[in-house]
């Protein structure tokens, strides 16, 4: 048994996985094939039948273990559902067969999608008797098209391979169908049939699909909400994406008491991800004034892409969006891979033309897209995801596609434009030396700074010279961090004990926030300053890694810190630096075998998994402190067996994210009991009631 099958299947030092987890997965379900010929009458205008399904096994795992399926239970979870719905319909405009996909959120807080594509198979399965395409896609989980590649252009979502997930999680879903001049309906609630496929009637000029549905209060807790804002943002994304579409939107105004978004709006962006980024850089300095863009599209999509690339002049970093299929890829991938080699040698080239290859000597991938504002939508057949997280592609083909198309369009827009290339060139010369300069200041205050610096005392900190490599640890209290200097690596471990409450730095002034002598200290060992004097290349580690009892105070001290950082240092997290450790808070113990759970559900889980259903000795962990030195390190704290969880904020979610900071951690109780009362239920999920 490895270290992670101790943690299930957390993804090392990621987030949930979107995608259903390997590991835990249900029991290989029997696959039950289609007959070989088509059964008579089967319609379809791509001649595709109920007959290609291949059919896997119920819901039921799906409600037993959500989180395996949509990563959790939470908003971002809850807003996954929209995600699945849109991207079939989007599936049918990519592959050609619709035109429009309407959203609406009701005040019930129903949504509901609407395309006119195709519409769901409804003919009969040939496998269930008396049950329709529409219900078996509706009811089975993994209930997809066969691989093959006549049904799958570029399917983002695999045509209902999500839709019965969000089927299983709704307490009240509603499916309408208009093929072949027929209007069909059919109900459902917690992914099963409470109705039979209708024929509601003959419809003249309807076509496509439309999904109604109501997220399940027992998965999500009775105060989940979608947030009208998430929604017309990933509605409005789904439009810069794809051209051919145009997506409507409406809302009911009372979900929208004085939000700044509208009740209706239509979003359709022929100008593509140039708009986009157009958007989102507006008004920014620029190094060279115009966009780079461009869009190559072949026949039924596959292999079709576009970008949109800036440099900002504002010392702000760059960023990458990019996707597939209409999909976003969070942890980039192979596309984005082959966009940075296409720049670098795009640039490289144009010094040597122009007699400056020299200049490009030291210069890298990381230095040409410092500053750059880069979106990139890729559309491939059958896309592989890396890793559970399904948010970063790995189909290598895309890399090549990518990197010859962009190199293209790149080397005429240099050519076309010599004073914008020269630009160009120089800026990315000075980002290439500012780092070495950076680099070789950072070995040398690193050497010199841990002599002379006045480091806090309570800092165990790690032999290491270099940052790369290094990690922090901030422990609560000494015993955990008596527990923590044994455990660690003292090469490339360092501890930083902190003595009860944290500031809240959220509503604290700079006063206060100096005269804290824990924020002081924890500020010295990381050496990289605070606020505006934050300076990335001063960090004295390359992790910094909030560890804190595995309890409720734990929790609120962690989240302190985390406010700190969001506040004081959020280039810290924007760099990656931020994790949070995931102690356990049980030992399972039977049979010569030995296991730990982060909390109840995985304690459950593991002792379905792990120990068959026997029930283990379980062991509660007070605190770190409680811990051996060695259970602490297998756990927690040894790179090879720990799982972490990174602090990520979405470039989209920064205002978001500034605004639960406020409601949660700022001055206005008021606020809070809001955001605490619309959440009600998720707590209620955690307490032992
Ligand atoms: C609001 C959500 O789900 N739209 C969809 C289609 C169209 C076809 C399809 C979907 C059987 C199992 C492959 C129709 N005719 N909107 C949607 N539109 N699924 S989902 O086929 C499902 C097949 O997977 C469709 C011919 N080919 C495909």
């Amino acid at each position: 048994m490895t270290d992670s099958d101790l943690f299930g299947d957390f993804g090392n030092e990621r987030l949930r996985p979107l995608a259903p987890a390997a590991k835990a997965a249900p029991p290989a379900p029997k696959a039950v094939q289609g007959p070989a010929a088509r059964p008579p009458g089967t319609p379809g205008e791509s001649g595709y039948s109920a007959s290609d399904i291949e059919v896997l096994e119920g819901l039921e795992p799906v409600r037993r273990r959500p989180g395996m399926y949509i990563g959790g239970t939470d908003e971002k979870a809850l807003h996954h559902l929209f995600a699945e719905v849109i991207d079939n319909s989007m599936d049918e405009a990519v592959a050609g067969h619709a035109t429009f996909i309407e959203v609406e959120l009701e005040a019930s807080g129903h949504l509901s999608v609407t395309d006119n594509g195709r519409g769901i198979p409804v003919d009969p399965h040939p496998k269930f008797p008396g049950r329709s395409a529409l219900e078996v896609i509706m009811t089975t989980l993994h209930a997809g098209g066969k691989f093959d590649s006549k049904v799958y252009e570029t399917s983002g979502g695999l045509h209902g391979v999500g839709i019965s997930v969000v089927n299983a999680l709704s307490d009240d879903l509603e499916v309408e169908v208009a093929r072949a001049q027929t209007l069909y309906r059919q109900t459902f609630s917690r992914g099963l049939a409470t109705s039979k496929l209708e024929t509601v009637g003959r419809v003249q000029n309807r076509r496509g699909t439309k999904v109604r549905f109501h997220p399940d209060a027992h998965i999500f807790g009775a105060g989940a909400r979608f947030d009208p804002a998430r929604l017309f943002r990933m509605a409005r994304s789904k439009a810069y994406l794809f051209g051919g579409v145009e997506i409507r939107w409406k809302c009911d105004p009372a979900l929208l008491e004085g939000r700044e978004i509208a009740t209706e709006a239509v979003f359709r962006f022929p100008g593509g991800l140039k708009d986009y980024l157009a958007r989102d850089i507006d008004g920014k300095d620029l190094v060279v004034e115009n966009i780079f863009s461009g869009k190559i599209t072949k026949p039924g999509g596959h292999g079709s892409l576009e970008w949109a690339i800036a440099w900002l002049a504002t010392g702000e970093d760059g960023f990458s969006s990019s996707y597939c299929n209409t999909i976003p890829t969070g942890d980039g991938g192979t596309h984005e891979q082959g966009l940075r080699v296409a720049l670098l040698r795009g640039l490289r080239d144009h010094a040597e033309r122009i007699g400056q290859s020299k200049r490009m000597a030291n210069v890298t991938t990381d230095d040409v897209m410092a500053t750059c504002a880069a979106m990139l939508s890729v559309f491939i057949r059958e896309p592989e995801f890396q890793g559970q997280t399904k948010d970063k592609l790995a189909t290598l083909e895309a890399a090549r596609i990518v990197e010859n198309a962009v190199r293209d369009g790149f080397d005429h827009w240099l050519a076309g434009s010599p004073a914008q290339a020269t630009r160009l060139l120089d800026w990315t010369v000075d980002r290439a030396d500012e780092r070495l300069r950076r680099r070789l200041e950072k070995e040398v205050s690193r050497k010199t700074a841990t002599r002379k610096l006045r480091l806090p005392g309570k800092l165990a900190d790690c032999s290491n010279a270099g940052a790369a490599g290094s990690e922090l640890f901030i422990v609560e209290g000494d015993s955990a961090g008596g527990s923590a200097k044994q455990a660690r690596n003292r090469a490339t471990q360092a501890v930083l004990p902190l003595r009860g409450k944290i500031l809240n730095v959220a509503n604290a002034t700079r006063d206060k926030l100096n005269a804290n002598q824990q924020l002081q200290d924890l500020a010295l060992a990381l050496g990289c300053g605070l606020g505006s004097q934050y300076r990335d290349d001063d960090l004295r580690y390359d992790k910094v890694i909030i560890m804190t009892d595995a309890d409720v105070d734990g929790a609120h001290i962690a989240s302190l810190l985390v406010t700190f950082f969001w506040r004081q240092m959020p280039k810290l997290i924007d760099k990656g630096h931020l994790y949070l450790a995931i102690p356990p808070l049980y030992r399972l113990n039977h049979g010569g075998k030995t296991a730990y759970a982060r909390d109840d559900a995985h304690k459950e889980e593991l002792i379905a998994t792990v120990f068959k259903g026997k029930k283990p000795d379980v062991g509660r962990f007070k605190g770190l402190g409680e811990m051996m030195p060695a259970q602490l390190k297998e756990t927690t704290m040894d790179p090879k067996a720990r799982n972490l969880l990174k602090v990520v904020v979405e470039h989209d979610a920064r205002d978001e994210t500034a605004d639960t900071v406020e409601r949660l951690m700022g001055n206005k109780p008021e606020a809070r009991f809001l955001f605490i009362q619309e959440r009600a239920a998720f707590a209620a999920d955690l307490v032992d009631i």
